[in-house]
């Protein structure tokens, strides 16, 4: 018998709940043309941010509370794993109108 397509996410749920490992995923944030792409509105402990710079122009993704603090020269790329809950404003060292910011959940 075939299952209902809604029920799929519950059994996803299920499947990560009896494997006691969280999913713990990849998401990119992007700068372009002085701005940062919106940050993804789901976002848990143990998740992975890489910030990607397409600018010709240095950049930094920094922490208002100094949790993380990511140099991004030209056309580079940064990888953090996200370490704790909570809101947390950032912008750029170089070009404070920059700013963006990351809810995240436990
Ligand atoms: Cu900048």
């Amino acid at each position: 018998m075939p299952l209902p397509m809604k029920s799929l996410p519950l059994l996803f749920a299920l499947f990560w709940a009896g494997s006691g490992v969280a999913a713990a995923t990849e998401y990119q944030v992007t700068i372009a043309g002085m701005k940062f792409s919106a940050p993804p509105a789901e976002l848990h402990v143990g998740d992975v941010i890489v910030w990607r710079n397409d600018d010709i122009f240095r950049h930094t993704a920094t922490a208002r509370d100094k949790s993380f603090d990511i140099d991004l020269p030209p056309k580079s790329e940064g990888r953090m794993t996200i370490g704790r809950a909570g809101a947390v404003d950032f912008y750029c060292r170089f070009h404070p109108a920059m700013t963006g910011k990351l809810d995240v959940r436990p």
